[in-house]
């Protein structure tokens, strides 16, 4: 698939060496195409690999579009079993969400290098990243440069607590913007706009609609979203990409509400 030959963003015209075949190219080609992403997040800790096999077929069956592995505090190799047992039912890309470089595996197709850039904890802009390299350098996956930016949801979560920062202020949407565009000008792929795992509010729409406006760059949405009408608000906000994991987990009936058009 030649890039030129889809209506494609303008930063993406730039010369971008993105390989057709990455999760990556996969995320700006559904864009162009006017598509939505939606990834369901397992946590490792949380999901047994016995009941894998019969969440993921319902998964397959609903309109999710990737699934995102990772947790904020996980065993060490639980992320790699996990995502051996995942791949055995589904040809959906496996992107890596994780909390620490323990969770690294090459057995996944990508991973979100975040960087959360809503903080000033070093370890998080750019310490665990150095951590991550001699991993990195030997791997297929496709490393992905994402602005994580952590946003006040009304209770403290896990990010909050494991990365000893704190969120940005829901109420100061310029901060929020700002904080995004940077993410961008340094050169990041993606931009993750997080309530956090179980939030009271997801992100809301306003600032989700203030950061569409200012960056180019794709926009992923997650945290606290538990009903279809929250996900198509974020969606119609300007979320490329929602990301759902505690809905899922309370209740996989949810995949029902979710089912592909046949
Ligand atoms: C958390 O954004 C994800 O990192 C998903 O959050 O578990 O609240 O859906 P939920």
């Amino acid at each position: 698939m030649n890039l030129k030959g889809l209506l494609v963003p303008m930063w993406l015209t730039k010369d971008k060496d993105i390989k057709t075949n990455s999760t990556y190219h996969q995320i700006i080609k559904s864009i162009a195409e006017g598509q939505k992403g939606l990834a369901v997040l397992i946590d490792p800790d949380k999901m047994m690999l016995e009941n894998v096999p019969d969440f993921v077929q319902k998964l397959n069956a609903s309109i999710a579009t990737y699934i995102f592995v990772g947790g904020s505090s996980v065993d060490d190799f639980a992320t790699e079993a996990l995502v051996i047992e995942i791949k055995k039912h589904t040809q959906l890309p496996i992107v890596l969400f994780p909390g620490d470089v323990t969770q690294i595996t090459d057995y996944a197709h990508a991973i979100l290098f975040l960087s959360l850039i809503s903080g000033t904890n070093p370890e998080y802009l750019i310490g665990k990243h150095i951590d991550a390299v001699s991993k990195l350098k030997h791997s297929n996956l496709d490393v992905i440069p994402t602005g994580y930016i952590l946003i006040a949801n009304g209770k403290q979560t896990a990010v909050e607590k494991v990365t000893r920062t704190k969120p940005l202020s829901r109420e100061d949407i310029p901060r929020i913007v700002d904080t995004a565009k940077a993410g961008e000008l340094l050169g990041m792929q993606l931009v993750y706009l997080e309530a956090g795992s179980g939030a009271l509010h997801p992100v809301s729409v306003d600032i989700i609609s203030a950061v569409k406006k200012e960056v180019s760059i794709p926009i992923i949405v997650g945290g606290g979203i538990r009903n279809t009408q929250q996900m198509e608000s974020a969606y119609q906000a300007g979320a490329d990409l929602v990301v759902i994991g505690t809905a899922f987990e309370d209740d996989d009936r949810f995949f029902d509400k979710l089912r592909k058009k046949t």
